[in-house]
């Protein structure tokens, strides 16, 4: 037996030491290595070039007037448009269940739609450059979509991939709606670790946990009266953001006045804050997850976005998923705590915003 390693033990630091936290949404952890984020940060700005402002493009599939890739004709719409998916990844009709050769081979039957929103009639203007009012119309056409869908479906996914890096095809603001009969994979994880909190400590896990960041106030970007952006103490993604209301809320269409008039604001300063970062458009994931269509009483749910971005040090350098992130788990350099601190260190009015 080596008596000196176990005599060598040091006292452990998470500031420091390598580490593994856990995302009790998922159940999964994420390693974190903050010894190596203290290489020097090489965070450059790319030319911040005024990019010209496009009011309409007569090239673009997405604009108000212009004809879709199917040969339809957008209306002159003037607040969010929102349109069947040209090519849908889901399609409607029911399906029967066949027999599969093997209990190896599973399949089954899903049903659904896909959408597009169109934010604004803008050509150019992404959230952080969009007026509160008109991202406050954005809002309610979720809302509103999700009333609609929900009277379907089950889970009712409602995302935007922001930026070519994301594999975005147009850079007309928009964003999609993806509605299925099922749960997905993420929604079913959250399912089962939301409901298994709620019976064991007969409380609300994420409702809990603003509570305790709130507290804390570590990670924190924006809070409002009612809601608080944070990169969440488990995040995998460096300038990852978890957006919750502070008070109950079940989904989109779920919110009070209150909830709802301070979301479009906050919308704006953590996408500003984005922007600001290395002053370029930021590419993310994001999307709204909230409790399933399934009848239940689902007090376990809270509503929340997640901001899934990827770059890491500047507005072209980003992080791969590869490697041990492929084969083992997830891991990061920067912490979570660094991440926040350079976020809140960003101005919340946009870069090409004249301050008054
Ligand atoms: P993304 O760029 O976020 O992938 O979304 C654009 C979607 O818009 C894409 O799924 C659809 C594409 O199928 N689309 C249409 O339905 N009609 C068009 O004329 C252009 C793009
Ligand atoms: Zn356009």
């Amino acid at each position: 037996m080596n008596k000196s390693k176990k005599t060598s033990a040091a006292s452990f630091n998470p500031e420091e030491h390598s580490h593994r936290r856990y995302n009790p949404l998922r159940a999964e952890w994420v390693l974190v290595s903050p010894h190596r984020s203290t290489r020097p940060w090489q965070g450059q700005q790319e030319d911040s070039a005024r990019p010209a402002e496009v009011m309409h493009d007569a090239g673009c599939y997405l604009c108000p007037g212009n004809q879709r890739v199917n040969g339809e004709r957008n209306p002159v719409y003037d607040g969010p448009f929102v349109f069947t998916n040209d090519f849908a990844a889901l399609q409607e009709e029911e399906r029967i269940q066949s027999r599969t050769p093997h209990s190896l081979l599973l399949n089954q039957p899903v049903r659904g739609t896909s959408r597009v929103i169109c934010y604004s009639p803008h050509h150019s203007r992404t959230l952080p450059q969009m007026s509160v009012d008109s991202i406050n119309q954005l809002v309610d056409c979720w809302s509103q979509q999700l009333i609609e869908l929900s009277a379907t479906y089950q889970w009712v996914q409602i995302f935007e991939n922001k930026g070519s890096v994301m594999g975005c095809s147009n850079p007309h603001p928009h964003g999609q709606i993806w509605a299925m009969d099922q749960l997905p994979t993420e929604a079913q994880k959250e399912e089962q670790n939301l409901l298994q909190y709620h019976n064991q400590y007969r409380s609300n896990l994420l409702l809990d946990y603003v509570k305790t960041e709130i507290e804390l106030d570590q990670r924190i970007i924006e809070k409002s009266n009612e809601w608080v952006a944070l990169v969440p103490y488990w995040a995998i993604w460096p300038f990852e953001l978890l957006l919750v209301p502070i008070n109950p809320a079940r989904h989109l269409d779920d919110l009070s006045a209150a909830q709802k008039s301070d979301l479009a604001l906050i919308l704006k300063k953590i996408t500003s804050r984005y922007d600001n970062l290395f002053q370029c458009s930021f590419p993310y994931s994001m999307g709204w997850h909230g409790q399933p269509f399934n009848k239940e009483t689902n007090h376990h749910w809270q509503l929340h976005a997640h901001f899934y971005p990827p770059l890491l040090r500047s507005a072209t350098i980003k992080k791969h998923m590869v490697g041990f992130e492929m084969l083992a788990e997830p891991q990061r350099d920067i912490t979570p705590e660094q991440a926040a601190e350079k976020l809140r260190n960003c101005d919340p009015i946009h870069y090409l915003e004249t301050k008054i």
